[in-house]
């Protein structure tokens, strides 16, 4: 055998051992060994049975991710599972840790499976925009049923041992040593005579699925997954599995996976796997970084911000201080953090028992001497300098040695901030997104001084509360907002040209955004942006930008909160309103801007080339680490579809030629305030080169 897969037989039972670090993917070498393996047991006289188990902390975590883009080596996946499937031998999978995608469908090969109680398995090939390709759209209906087996392919979301069990994909847990229980398990099956179970002679029940059912689960898809390629051909693939020969079934699912791997939206989500793991290194912070144990956590204001950020810690079992200037702000965010659980109650996520648990774990205070303790401090206060440099003061007189003193600032100058303090090297940013108990990204902002220890602790304590952490530097907006900015200011300037926000809205809607810009400025607030644009200091001086911003908010009409702002609302329902357009008109008159006809594409190039413009010049800033980083932002933390890549793997695929050709074009006609070419995306354009490429030669 080779180091990937050894071989030995234990009482007539033979045990084949993958073993591939870090997760036991099935790469070419893997394969190769564990054919090999199973040609060794149908020649061995010696084994009556196997049990195929894996070495590590998981079993097969899927095929090769890595091996994606390269010829595919012999043996196939597909092949093997049918080999595996055809031995004259029992062959039983011993699943521990996580069997996904490739795993799950080498352990649906085999006869049996067995699995210790904490395992998961899944077939999470969407999340790659792929369907399963290695005969898993055909094997999981037959052990599973129609329903489930769309519901784990479509959703790519693992089950547990025990859920597995009930749906017939598992079938033994075994308690205690996994390899001695799979061996117990593989010699009862041997003396008991147990048949070769071979999951494609299983019929596919079709009871009470029709066309119907068929119809509404698309209809289901098209909501959960709007947009989305791949979940619609897992759904064909599940057709070909009850209206197909099974032979037959398996080229469907290998054209649909053939098409699937070669789409955009299977390059832009096999990018963001790589690039959500790679945001966690950061060059000058190397792995062995010591990190701060994070036992207490205070947060500073009960705000909306506050009480979402301090129901993350709670749900991650780290008890919370939060303090308020009075004891009314007090009551009032701990009345908003209470009514949030009890929706959790209502929705069946969590208990009665639970939410007071979580409540109990709120220490609420109006004094600073109560976070003495706590080994990080989340200020999350009004956003004007001022009272952060107040609060920062403050945190720096009472907290103790080596705490940790972050702030929720979204655009602030944390530099300034922590200038007022003694210990500026444990000073961070950790900007949590509205609402903070939803929203996945944290963009972790380092200072000039802050301490590598403290930025290894801020990543680790993202992956903690379950947030998507991306180290950004210090500038106007960090990465996220500055790359906004003018993805908004374009919005707005089409508004002053005569284009509907409506329309705006659905062509970026229709592109995949959860929102168009308007919706999305009427509902974190028109004055918001409002107070943004003011703070921005060296804001090139333009009484065209952002106007209707100014207009509306200075008329009271600042979105949702106020039942009006660029749209009208009826209840949650956003109504174009006339009167806006027809300000709109009279502000470009008098500003002297043109109205104009734009196309669906033009508002897609004026929207996102101004925002990759800026994220090159945040990656020539070194503002953002890597091309990627800015992508898992923009998924992450506003609304940006995965299957679109992010904003910076979508130019790569567009072509950054025509990025820039466009840039030009727009630069033509508005000039070069706002449409001057990054120097970066001229350079990539004219070399003919990528962001990727440009970011794989710098290392
Ligand atoms: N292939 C290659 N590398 C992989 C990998 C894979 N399938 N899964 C993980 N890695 C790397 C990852 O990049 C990281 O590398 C390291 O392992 C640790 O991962 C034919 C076509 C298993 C739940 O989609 O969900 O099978 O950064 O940090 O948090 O139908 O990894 O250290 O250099 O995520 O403990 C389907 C993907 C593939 C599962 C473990 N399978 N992996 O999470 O560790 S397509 C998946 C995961 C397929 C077939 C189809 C998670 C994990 P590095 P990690 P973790």
């Amino acid at each position: 055998m080779s180091d990937k897969t050894s071989y030995e037989v234990t009482d007539g039972i033979a045990v084949i051992t993958i073993d591939n670090p870090p997760v036991n993917a099935m790469s070419a070498a893997v394969r190769k060994s564990c054919w090999d393996a199973i040609d060794k047991l149908a020649a061995d006289a010696s084994a009556g049975a196997a049990v195929l188990i894996c070495a590590g902390r998981t079993f097969i975590a899927g095929a090769d991710i890595t091996e994606f883009d390269k010829p595919v080596e012999d043996p196939w996946l597909p092949d093997l599972v049918e080999k595996l499937e055809a031995s004259e031998k029992l062959i039983v999978a011993a699943v521990h840790g996580t069997a996904l995608g490739g795993g799950l469908e080498t352990a649906m090969g085999c006869h049996y499976r067995c699995a210790l109680p904490g395992a998961r398995v899944g077939l999470p090939e969407v999340n790659l925009g792929l369907v399963p390709g290695a005969t898993g759209t055909q094997r999981l209906p037959r052990l599973a049923g129609v329903r489930k087996a769309l519901d784990i392919m479509t959703s790519g979301r693992p089950i547990g041992a025990e859920e597995g069990l009930e749906a017939g994909i598992i079938d033994k847990l075994i308690d205690g040593d996994l390899r001695a229980g799979a061996l117990a398990y593989a010699r009862e099956l041997l003396d008991t005579h147990a048949p070769l179970k071979r999951v494609s002679q299983l019929e596919v029940a079709a009871g009470g699925i029709d066309d119907e059912f068929f119809s509404e689960y698309l209809q289901g898809l098209s909501r959960k997954a709007r947009g989305f390629f791949a979940p619609l051909q897992i759904v064909k693939c599940v057709q070909a599995a009850l209206n197909e020969s099974y032979r037959d079934a398996l080229k469907t699912e290998r054209r649909l996976f053939d098409e699937c791997k070669a789409s955009s939206h299977s390059q832009a989500q096999r990018h963001l796997f790589f690039a959500e793991r790679e945001v966690a290194k950061i060059p000058d912070v190397p792995k062995n970084t010591p990190v701060r144990e994070i036992n207490r956590v205070a947060v500073i204001g009960a705000g909306t911000m506050g009480g979402g950020i301090a129901m993350n810690f709670v749900n991650a079992g780290i008890p919370v201080t939060v303090l308020e200037v009075d004891q009314a702000g007090l009551d009032r965010g701990l009345g908003v953090i209470r009514k949030n659980y009890a929706v959790a109650v209502d929705k069946g996520r969590m208990t009665q028992a639970q939410l007071q648990q979580a409540m109990g774990m709120i220490a609420p205070t109006t004094d600073y001497a109560d976070v003495a303790s706590a080994d990080l401090v989340v200020e999350a206060v009004f956003e004007t300098m001022q009272i952060k440099k107040h609060v920062f003061t403050k945190l720096d007189e009472v907290c103790k040695q080596g705490a940790i003193l972050a702030s929720n600032t979204s655009s602030l100058d944390l530099d300034e901030i922590a200038a007022v303090t003694n210990r500026p090297q444990d000073v961070i940013g950790l900007h949590f997104f509205a609402p903070a108990k939803v929203m996945k990204l944290l963009e972790i902002v380092r200072g000039e001084k802050t301490a590598g220890e403290v930025i290894a602790t801020a990543m680790a304590t993202a992956k903690k509360i379950r947030k998507v952490g991306v180290l950004v530097g210090v500038c106007f907006g960090f990465v996220g907002n500055r790359m906004f900015f003018p993805y908004i200011r374009e919005a707005q300037l089409m508004m002053l040209e005569g284009i509907p926000p409506e329309r705006v809205d659905q062509v970026v809607y229709d592109w995949g955004m959860a929102m168009g810009p308007h919706a999305v400025m009427d509902l974190s607030g028109l004055d918001v942006f409002y107070k943004l644009n003011n703070e921005w200091q060296d804001r090139p001086d333009d009484p065209v930008y952002c106007r209707m911003i100014n207009v509306l908010s200075e008329m009271g009409r600042l979105g949702q909160k106020t039942g009006a702002g660029t749209y009208r609302y009826e209840g949650r329902k956003a109504v174009p309103d006339a009167e806006v357009m027809e300000i709109a008109r009279r502000e470009a008159q008098a500003l002297g801007v043109q109205q104009i006809e734009v196309s669906d594409e033009g508002i897609i190039e004026r929207l996102l080339y101004s925002m990759i413009n800026e994220g090159a010049r945040v990656l020539e800033e070194g503002i953002a680490i890597r091309p990627g980083d800015i992508d898992v932002i923009f998924v992450n933390g506003y609304g940006m579809p995965r299957y679109r890549g992010g904003p910076m793997k979508y130019a790569d695929m567009v072509g950054l030629d025509k990025v820039y050709a466009a840039i030009n074009k727009y630069r033509d006609r508005y000039g070069d305030l706002w449409w001057t070419p990054a120097p970066l995306l001229k350079q990539l354009a004219e070399e003919g080169r990528s962001f990727r490429e440009w970011n794989e030669n710098r290392r």
